[in-house]
């Protein structure tokens, strides 16, 4: 019921919606609908409540609406199944629970309004306050688990091809599965796999892009290095058409994948890359390599000149030189 005067309120976005008309439209009484306008706000929804006139939502853009999304989609099988929280720990670990209790299906999508516990990848944590996007994809590729993993690397540009659309600069890619624009951070990615090496059972792709977050929703101290869709156009974004993008690409950088393998996306991946060329530091396994960075390759490995050898790592953190 209560996403229901939600949904209404936002149809009629900028407008009063009278409380009769609210009651009527749910089957439920004036003092009803007064609640659960209460309600929303305890959310962190805005919605004005004048007298004589009805309610009418503000901040539009940070409503998650699953069937404005819906509408937007042109996919077969990645987000058909949305299922949208308000606040979460980690929306991982809710597809985590969906897959153990057996009500997970394919391409299934957990969105949240914000997360209490954001996990990056090695146990570091992500900021996710209201204003974001923070979702996980559920999908069951049928490869190896090495196979599965490039996924990560494939994500990465899917998500920056469908950013690309609400920003002017470029939007490139730190190795393995950074999204970066003008040199920081405006997405990451970590993919929690399980199964057998010969074959993964699942694969949970947790994706967290900042989209309407300023300097002060990013916490501009803590993460000096991070940056919004906001930031970078300039203006608020729809979060609904931003995760409908970045849901469309991704089934058609999935899909393509699939059938074609890695390297049919890896020309694509390379031109993203603003490290290849360059001198960089790669810290994996308490090691660290310095050289330059000269290829990344069909196995999606890293290769970096030493001087000495040509290494080849399959996992680390880059810092550009
Ligand atoms: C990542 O880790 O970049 C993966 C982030 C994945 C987040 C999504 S949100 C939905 C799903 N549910 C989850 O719990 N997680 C996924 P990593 O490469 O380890 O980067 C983490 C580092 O990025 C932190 O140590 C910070 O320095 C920085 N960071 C944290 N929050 C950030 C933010 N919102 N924007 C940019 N940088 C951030």
């Amino acid at each position: 019921m209560r996403r229901q005067i939600l949904k209404e309120l936002c149809m009629h976005q900028g407008q009063f919606v009278s409380g009769k008309q609210l009651a009527e439209h749910s089957g439920i009484s004036r003092v009803a609908v007064w609640k659960h306008i209460e309600a929303l706000k305890a959310e962190g929804y805005y919605i004005q409540g004048v007298s004589g006139r009805g309610y009418r939502i503000e901040d539009l853009p940070n409503i998650l609406i699953p069937e404005i999304i819906e509408k937007n989609l042109s996919t077969r099988i990645i987000g058909r199944k949305l299922q949208l929280f308000i606040e979460v720990d980690s929306t991982n670990q809710v597809a985590r629970n969906l897959l153990r209790d057996n009500r997970a299906g394919e391409g299934a999508v957990i969105i949240a309004r914000q997360q209490t516990g954001g996990r990056g990848r090695r146990g570091r944590s992500w900021e996710s306050p209201v204003g974001g996007l923070w979702f996980s994809l559920i999908s069951r590729p049928g490869l190896a688990l090495p196979e599965t993993a490039l996924l990560s690397l494939v994500f990465a540009v899917a998500v920056s091809r469908a950013l690309e659309k609400f920003v002017v600069s470029p939007v490139q890619i730190k190795w393995p599965n950074d999204v970066f624009i003008n040199r920081k951070k405006v997405a990451g990615i970590l993919l929690e796999m399980s199964g057998e090496l010969e074959q993964a059972e699942y694969l949970i792709s947790g994706i967290g892009i900042n989209v309407n977050q300023n300097m002060i929703g990013l916490g501009s101290n803590k993460l000096k290095m991070a940056t919004s869709l906001q930031i970078e156009s300039g203006q608020q974004q729809d979060l609904n058409s931003v995760l409908a993008e970045v849901l469309n690409r991704l089934e058609q950088y999935y899909l393509c994948f699939l059938d074609n393998g890695f390297p049919s996306i890896l020309a694509e991946f390379k031109d993203r890359c603003w490290h290849l060329g360059q001198n960089i530091k790669v810290e994996a396994n308490n090691r660290v390599w310095q050289g330059r960075n000269i290829d990344i390759d069909e196995s999606g490995s890293l290769l970096i000149d030493t001087g000495q050898k040509i290494e080849r790592l399959t996992t680390g953190d880059i810092a550009v030189l």
